[in-house]
């Protein structure tokens, strides 16, 4: 693998999707999610802004993260050229950071590629407004990956996690097969 590519996965979703890639690459978990950054020994941001907790589905939140730490964002990536971001869309982390995270590195002359995809539709429309809008934002930045999400009304007795589990496998594979 390239020295000089960093993956990132940016808050719950993308660091979980990361930590099941077994492959010799580099990688940063980030998230504004105390419990999930101790859990694969990652960066917090956001500590001021969000206190406590994460940014709770609260975009703004999770923008305002990226802008209060983007010193130690910065010291984590510096030593790479090339990003590829996890971050399926529609938390305050996934989508406000990312936009943010994007933006960031895109003036500190980092190549950045986001890989991504859409909530479900059980999600709620609250959700999708949250992942459309970041993403439009997004793509005029850098290039961006969308992958499908599964077709879960054709499966039968599987709970919300198990479709979760499968859309992991989406990813694990595709990216695995990128790396290769
Ligand atoms: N593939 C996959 N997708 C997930 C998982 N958990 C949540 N998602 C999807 O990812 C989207 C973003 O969720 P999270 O990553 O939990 O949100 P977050 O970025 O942590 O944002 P906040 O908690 O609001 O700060 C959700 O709308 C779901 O569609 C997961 O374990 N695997
Ligand atoms: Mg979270």
């Amino acid at each position: 693998m390239k020295q000089d590519l960093l993956f990132i996965g940016i808050g719950g979703a993308g660091c979980n999707i990361l930590y099941r890639i077994h492959k010799d690459i580099a990688k940063l978990f980030i998230d504004t999610d105390f419990d999930v950054v101790e859990k694969y020994a990652g960066l917090r941001i956001g500590g001021l802004c969000c206190g406590k907790y994460s940014a709770g589905g609260d975009i703004i939140l999770g923008e305002n993260a990226v802008k209060e730490s983007k010193e130690e964002i910065l010291n984590a990536i510096q030593k790479f050229d090339s990003i590829i971001i996890i971050a399926p869309s529609g938390g305050g982390t996934s989508s406000g950071s990312t936009l943010q995270l994007v933006k960031l590195l895109i003036d500190n002359n980092k190549k950045v590629q986001l890989i991504t995809n859409m909530p479900f539709d059980i999600e709620g429309e609250r959700k999708a407004n949250i992942a459309a809008s970041a993403l439009k934002a997004i793509q005029e930045l850098c290039k961006v990956k969308i992958f499908d999400n599964i077709d879960y009304k054709q499966l039968r007795n599987v709970t919300y996690n198990d479709v979760l589990n499968l859309q992991n496998a989406v990813y694990i594979e595709k990216i695995e097969k990128l790396i290769d």
